[in-house]
């Protein structure tokens, strides 16, 4: 009889609270934990593979080093040893900031690894921190920091009489942070929402999962967020629909953000849209009429340009309709593992989230919330000069498919002379890497659910203590461990929030957790010895009153916002491309994880290029053809696929596929890349240095037979 355990799925962000059963030391199945209290048993098909993940053959179970043949098999310890040396050579020769670190998305699956990651990096005094958030949405920090943010918090969606959605597609991704729809079981969040009466706004150019589900959706023209918000913002603050009381106190900059939008009258927004002008008005009045409300977006807008200015916004909309707690409200998320905040009925000022500190070598790019911008990394590593990366360590990370550029990335990661990957297969980055480190995969770990802790609208946390050990005659590593071997040889600190982590007799799990988070509501020694996940009511945080000599203010109108806006309205809307390509996710992968299994394989191997039937049809094209996909940049392959969701003149296709080290020709086994399709020294975000990922004009017609 198998014995089962409660812990949390880590293939993706959304942690779903699972019960494991064990036998003879190996997962034999997984399923959703019927009884956690915000989960209820949901999964989905991506975690349902972790037992067949755990041991699947492509599993690297000890680490390899690059000798004249190719890979060849080493230990962890000598590994770190070599790796350790090299390292400590290049910061002698060139400087610490020659040696980088990507974090992708599996590094922040593991609670213990960027923490330790960054501790490092200030360690031994490298600037050159680099992680997937900088290719991600980096543009909500920016937004935030240039508005400021509310103290109390912001609405969320269980309170919510009126959400508005743009570009998110929760259904599929399970990701929503800010008041979107609660991933943790997103159907039913929208269901039982629907029954008390919620007004879904849904804002996508494809009629997604969620936006078949909303009362209003608007269908626009991809990276024309802009324009339409801008839009919505006039009719609103026209309208007096606004909350002025609000504004009157708290605000500042509400006659110039209005000047700057004058000129997005109904009519112009309606043809440089798509969206119809009535719909327009009526999605804007109904946004502004809810009491609660919020307007939260996902990835689709911010991978289209102008993301920094569609994300402020955002942030205007909730401003001026007032979409904070006041004095007395409960705020919905007050976190257990951050430590008690100030929550107040006032603002945090505007500061400045980007281009402090140190800069980019390139493109005049600095900094964002603390991290160099992961879009210039490939050259970074290729320009000659002082400052040069010469080593990288790419934690959970895939840049070959992920990052802006792909040839420009790929000749990076073939050129660097140190390039160590900590990775569960060999990926179109890691089989070019000098090491590569194989990890101890979650249930193997002990860890917390970390990044969402703020997420969450009630206090809800999980210590998943370790459910199985690696198979026998692994050599693994948690993603931290790299780290904290090579200080320990190093002699270098890792400075933590709890302190110096000590590093003779190397730490366990359990330690590196209480150096990251030290404050927690609920001591971690009393979190570990509950099984499964648990909410604690009695963390309640009430919005306080604000301080009686307090000036701070919200900024509508911050530096660049309406000569943004003056830009916007001065482009000319004649396009030499037929189409333009937006990204999407896929339900049975993610990113670039879980191709190799056998199930994920069952739902297909390539990333299709979703078309309307009639563009297909005009193509003279049926679902299964070969695409060529052109842009001003280069030309890819796709399997064509006949989507009705997807409008005219759009192309729907998911990032992360195609392996270059394959012929293109093999597009309906690996798919391939729409990073290719991208420059990163064009139409690049002058703050976060991020190329066009989403909304990317091209050309689309029938490939010549392969
Ligand atoms: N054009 C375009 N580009 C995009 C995007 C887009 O929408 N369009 N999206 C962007 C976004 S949002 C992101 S987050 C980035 C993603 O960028 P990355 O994080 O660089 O890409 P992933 O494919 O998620 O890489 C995950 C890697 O982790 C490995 N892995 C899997 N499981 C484990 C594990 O347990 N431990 C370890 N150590 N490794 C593991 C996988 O094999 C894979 O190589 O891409 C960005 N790029
Ligand atoms: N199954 C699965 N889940 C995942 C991932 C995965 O690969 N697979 N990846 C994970 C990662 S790294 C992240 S960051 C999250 C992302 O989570 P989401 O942001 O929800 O990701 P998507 O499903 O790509 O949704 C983006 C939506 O934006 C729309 N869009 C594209 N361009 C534009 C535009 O210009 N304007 C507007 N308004 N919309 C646009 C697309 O049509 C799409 O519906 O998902 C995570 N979850
Ligand atoms: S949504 Fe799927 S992959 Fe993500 S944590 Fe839940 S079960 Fe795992
Ligand atoms: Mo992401």
């Amino acid at each position: 009889m198998p014995e089962t355990r409660k812990s949390y799925c880590r293939v993706c962000h959304n942690y779903c609270a699972l019960e494991v059963d064990v036998q003879a030391g190996r997962v034999v199945a997984v399923r959703g934990d019927p009884s956690d209290p915000v989960y209820g048993g949901y999964t989905c098909i991506k975690g349902r593979q972790l037992p067949e993940l755990l041991r699947h053959e492509a599993r690297l179970l000890r680490p390899l080093r690059r000798g004249s043949d190719g890979f060849e098999e080493v230990s962890a310890e000598r590994a770190l040893d070599e790796i350790a040396e090299r390292v400590a050579r290049i910061v002698d020769e060139h400087g610490p900031r020659a040696v980088a670190s990507y974090c992708g998305t599996h590094a922040f699956q593991n609670s213990g690894a960027l923490a330790v990651a960054k501790a490092w990096h200030q360690g031994i005094g490298s600037e050159s921190f680099y992680s997937s958030v900088t290719i991600d949405q980096p543009a909500k920090f920016v937004a935030m920091s240039r508005a400021g943010t509310w103290s109390g918090g912001t609405h969320g969606f269980m309170d919510a009489d009126v959400v508005m959605i743009i570009g998110c597609n929760t259904i599929v991704s399970q990701y929503a942070p800010f008041g979107g729809v609660p991933p943790w079981s997103p159907v039913k969040a929208l269901q039982d929402a629907k029954r008390r009466g919620l007004t879904l706004i849904a804002i996508d150019p494809r009629r997604t999962d969620v936006a078949r589900r909303a009362d209003l959706h608007l269908q626009l023209r991809p990276g024309e967020d802009p324009t339409l918000l801008a839009g919505m913002l006039r009719v609103i603050l026209s309208e007096g629909l606004h909350d002025a009381d609000f504004c009157a106190r708290w605000v500042n900059g509400l006659p110039e953000l209005r000047e700057a939008i004058a000129a997005y009258e109904p009519a112009y927004v309606a043809e440089r849209t798509g969206v119809p002008a009535a719909r327009m008005v009526e999605a804007a009045r109904r946004f502004a009429a809810g009491r609660k409300g919020i307007a939260s977006t996902g990835t689709g807008p911010d991978m289209a340009p102008r993301a920094n200015l569609t994300e402020h916004l955002v942030c205007a909309l909730n401003i001026v309709c007032g979409r904070v707690n006041r004095e007395g409200e409960r705020v919905p998320n007050p976190g257990v593992l951050s430590g008690p905040l100030p929550r107040k009925a006032q603002p945090f000022p505007p500061w400045k989230a980007w281009g402090t500190g140190p800069r980019s070598r390139v493109r005049g790019l600095g900094q964002v919330i603390g991290e160099m911008p992961t879009a210039a990394l490939a050259d970074e590593i290729l320009e000659p000069g002082e400052g040069q990366v010469k080593a990288l360590l790419c934690i959970g990370g895939n840049p070959v498919v992920a990052w802006p550029d792909q040839q420009k990335t790929l000749r990076a990661m073939r050129e660097i002379p140190l390039l160590v990957c900590v990775d569960r297969v060999l990926s179109a980055t890691s089989r070019l890497a000098d090491y590569v480190i194989a990890p101890r995969l979650s249930l193997e770990r002990a860890d917390l659910p970390v990044l969402t802790d703020g997420w969450y609208e009630l206090p809800y946390t999980h210590y998943a203590s370790r459910v199985v050990d690696p198979p026998p005659g692994a050599d693994v590593l948690e993603e931290w461990q790299l780290y904290t071997g090579l200080a320990a040889r190093m002699g270098t600190p890792l400075p933590l929030p709890g302190g110096e982590l000590p590093l003779d007799p190397p730490p366990g799990k359990h330690e590196v957790l209480k150096h990251i988070l030290p404050r927690t509501r609920v001591p971690l020694d009393e979190l570990r010895e509950r099984e499964g996940g648990q909410v604690f009511p009695e963390i309640r945080d009430t919005v306080g009153a604000p301080d009686p000599d307090g000036t701070t203010r919200l900024e509508l109108a911050p530096e660049g916002v309406a000569e943004e806006l003056r830009e916007v309205r001065a482009e000319s809307l004649v396009s030499a491309f037929s189409h333009r390509l937006i990204s999407r996710r896929l339900r049975h992968v993610y990113n670039s994880s879980g191709r190799e299994l056998p199930e994920i394989r069952r739902k297909g191997t390539t990333n299709p290029a979703y078309l309307n039937p009639a563009d297909l049809e005009m193509l003279g094209v049926a679902s299964g053809d070969v695409l060529e996909i052109e842009s001003e940049h280069a030309s890819i392959l796709g399997i064509a696929e006949a989507a009705p969701d997807v409008p005219p003149g759009v192309v729907s296709m998911a990032h992360a596929w195609g392996d270059p080290s394959h012929d293109a020709k093999d597009v309906r086994e690996i798919g391939s890349s729409t990073n290719a399709l991208v420059s990163n020294e064009r139409d690049f975000d002058p703050i976060s240095g991020m190329a066009r990922q989403s909304a990317i004009p091209v050309n689309v017609r029938r490939a010549p037979p392969l």
